[in-house]
């Protein structure tokens, strides 16, 4: 759940009266003739191709998939000669390049806004001085560490608090590569916003005063001053590695999985790992500093670019264990959203290793080793100026990442907690009986109090009613949805209080949840435990690998380790996996393919809701987000077909869907999903389970015979008595006896035509 407010404080940009007039002295680095390219790499004998081409990666890591690479016209040329695929992302690097320079060393940036520009490293701390002095009771800062060349590491504590070292506190590390000039920008916003804002704004001062925000803006002050004076494109240290080599990347030091996959021993690498384990003062002044701090409870290191929220583990293709997985994900996928809600930009949530395999950075170490939940941010863009962004990004950039860390400060003082229902959440209840549903509640950071747990209902607007819930076990509660009439409209949230007194409301983005109470009619219901006889493929299906099975799945990098019945373990997907696979095992390549369900009776019913659980996930490889799984309908036995949903999100988890559908006249019923991997391979993963179809109707109190409420007593009707024959159906009951059976056909038989 998430509550988004908008934020009246009119910001301004404090204008220091700096300029940004450079040191010319050192001879700067051309970049000429250089094109960044995006390549399509599929296998690792493309991947040697391309970097036996020695060109200059901009992706954060290298593996197979899409990688940015920035190389001159004439290796573009061999590229193009190898066969591997790419685009041209950035035609002209050097214009890029020197139309920063002249707007940075012209009259261009003379009375722009502080944040409508970058910034070399004394203007920046000059910046956060100036916001030190402005409110000293929020602002102190601290040297961590000394630099390679003796540039000071800092860090600034912005706290509200009495007592900053006793309460939760959220720790930002930017500037880490140095070429990424938005990551020290953006983060400079949030600085510049939180103290600014607090006092100004009701959503940012409790977050100012019940927490701790520690931020270094320049985790690597030494490459971020070389990019300015020397070579723009640099992205490590400056350390001098004693073979005439420079640099260490920051982010391949840190001693989680040191020297693993995705770091080089190269020391002329962009991914040189460094002689061991925080064997770098940069990466050192972040351990001791996080360790001198132990109220710390979650780490961000903000990157650039891709547009990426990314939690452990990078080292390999595992995510943390037990409940810190789900709350590294739920708070990932939070973080994107609250991103997404203020300019539209959608960034991926997802695990480091989703993409590649990276070793010794600081987002698997925090996890690890500090033992605080930890997140990377890959910000702006998505490589249409890559490392090179414009300086009008810096607002709306700051904007949103703000807006990312609002939303991470209500989790952590705990105005937010996480809702889920672990059986499912019943959009439809049946008839004058009351439903239980399973309710689990949790926070990451906050203590609830489980004895105050109530579920809230509404009946069709009437009053408000609350009840306790039941504790069912560890964060989970059961509520009781009360009895309605057929026909009504149940409202229902839920309220819990943390121990030290908040109340937390949660409910649906939209308000409370709505539960249906209607007669439903199950025609068939299969929650693919035992073969009732699916189409697994049809002929003209083209996939080659991914092709539908009925198992027990095994769990890959995207495909589920488990089925959505409860009970259960089987369920249908595409290609059965192995343990520990990989992302692309047996994922759907090359085509199609079909799963079709059975032949279904649905003689008699009008309007039908056909239901499943599914899991679908298109959002890697080569061409991410661009395939979809259609899901389509036949009442001619399969010679025509009719799309009635397509399904695209990637929630990389089961979701139910219920589809209304016309099955007037309808005799046999078929339903197929079409899962496809077309164009540019990617990867591509879906599964289905607890597929139904049913009928969701009430009976027309005035005409006993219409029990679907049609307004005529039909064949509709019909269907419905006789699926209810020999139950005590009460909808079907006509004489209220007990029993279906022929003395109520009768009754309905008498009926038949249009109600009175
Ligand atoms: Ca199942
Ligand atoms: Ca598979
Ligand atoms: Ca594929
Ligand atoms: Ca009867
Ligand atoms: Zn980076």
């Amino acid at each position: 759940m998430s509550i988004v407010r908008s934020i009246t404080l009119a910001l301004t940009a404090p204008v220091l009266g700096l300029t940004a007039s450079l040191a010319t002295a050192q001879e700067l680095v051309r970049y000429d003739a250089h094109q960044v390219v995006r390549a399509e790499v599929d296998t690792l004998r493309e991947l040697r191709t391309l970097l036996a081409l020695g060109g200059d990666v901009w992706s954060e890591s290298i593996g197979l998939g899409s990688i940015d690479v920035m190389l001159p016209l004439d290796r573009i040329g061999t590229l193009a000669r190898t066969g591997i695929e790419f685009e041209v992302m950035i035609a002209d690097v050097q214009r890029l390049i020197d139309e920063e320079r002249s707007r940075i060393d012209g009259d261009g940036i003379a009375g722009v806004g502080f944040f409508e520009e970058y910034h070399q490293q004394d203007e920046l701390f000059a910046f956060y001085e100036a916001l030190e002095a402005s409110r000293p009771d929020l602002v102190t800062s601290r040297s961590i560490g000394e630099s390679i060349e003796g540039r000071e590491i800092r860090a600034y504590t912005i706290s509200g608090a009495e007592d900053p070292s006793s309460v939760p506190a959220i720790y930002i590390v930017a500037g880490a590569h140095a070429r990424e000039w938005i990551s020290p920008a953006t983060i400079s916003y949030l600085a510049d916003t939180l103290v600014n804002g607090h006092g100004a704004d009701d959503r940012i001062t409790p977050l100012v005063d019940d927490l701790a925000w520690h931020i270094v803006p320049l985790a690597n002050p030494d490459g971020y001053q070389f990019t300015w004076n020397s070579n723009r494109l640099w992205r490590k240290t400056r350390k001098a590695n004693g073979d005439g080599s420079f640099g260490v990347d920051w982010n391949r030091n840190f001693a989680a999985g040191w020297g693993g996959p995705g770091s080089s021993g190269n020391t002329g690498s962009d991914t040189y790992r460094g002689t061991g384990p925080f064997s770098e003062p940069e990466t050192q002044a972040i351990r001791d500093d996080v360790a001198a701090n132990p109220n710390t409870a979650i780490f961000f290191d903000v990157h650039c670019y891709s547009q990426l929220v990314l939690w452990p583990y990078g080292y390999d293709s595992t995510e943390p264990e037990g409940p810190a997985g789900e709350i590294h994900r739920n708070l990932g996928e939070g973080i994107a959203a609250a991103i997404e809600s203020i300019n539209g930009r959608v960034f991926d949530p997802q695990p480091a290793h989703d993409l590649y395999l990276a070793s010794g950075t600081s987002l698997d170490w925090a996890w690890d080793d500090a033992g605080v939940y930890a997140f990377t941010y890959e910000l702006r863009d998505t490589g249409e100026f890559g490392f090179v962004l414009p300086p009008d990004q810096i607002i709306p950039s700051g904007n949103e990442i703000l807006e990312s860390f609002l939303y991470v400060g209500e989790e952590l003082v705990g105005s937010n907690a996480l809702i889920d229902f672990p059986e499912g959440f019943p959009t439809v209840v049946p008839v004058d009986t009351p439903t239980e549903i399973l309710v689990s509640i949790s926070s990451a950071f906050t203590e609830l109090d489980p004895t105050s747990a109530v579920v809230r209902t509404r009946i069709d607007g009437g009053p408000l009613v609350t009840d306790p819930m039941s504790l069912a076990g560890i964060d989970q509660y059961l509520a009781t949805v009360p009895a309605a009439d057929c026909g009504a409209v149940i409202e229902i949230d839920f309220l819990i209080e943390t121990t030290n007194g908040n109340t937390i409301v949660l409910q649906s983005e939209t308000g409370p949840w709505q539960i249906d109470v209607v007669d439903e009619t199950v025609f068939f219901a299969d929650d693919v435990e035992t073969d009732l006889g699916w189409t697994l493929g049809l002929p003209g299906d083209d996939a080659t690998t991914g092709v539908w099975v009925r198992v027990d799945p095994i769990g890959t990098a995207a495909q589920p380790e488990n089925d959505a019945s409860d009970p259960g373990t089987i369920c249908f997907v595409t290609g059965q996996g192995s343990v520990g696979g990989s992302l692309g095992e047996n994922d759907v390549d090359g085509g199609s393919t079909s799963l079709v369900t059975p032949s279904i009776d649905t003689t008699g019913i009008d309007l039908g809701t056909v239901a499943f659980a599914y899991w679908y996930r298109n959002d890697a490889g080569a061409s991410p987000n661009q395939d979809s799984m259609p899901v389509e309908i036949s009442t001619d036995g399969g010679a025509t077909w009719t799309l009635i949903a397509t399904i695209s999100d990637n929630a990389s988890a089961w979701r139910l869907l219920e589809i209304e559908v016309d099955l007037a006249g309808s005799t046999l019923t078929q339903v197929r999903f079409i899962a496809s991997d077309l164009g540019d391979g990617s990867i591509v993963e879906a599964a289905i389970d607890d597929f139904s179809i049913t009928t969701r109707s009430c009976p027309n109190r005035d005409c006993p015979g219409d029990l679907d409420g049609g307004g005529q007593v039909d064949g509709g009707d019909l269907g419905l008595l006789l699926a209810a024959w020999g139950t005590s159906d009460p909808s079907a009951d006509l004489n209220g006896d007990g029993t279906v059976d022929g003395a109520d056909l009768g009754l309905l038989l008498a009926s038949w035509g249009p109600c009175p």
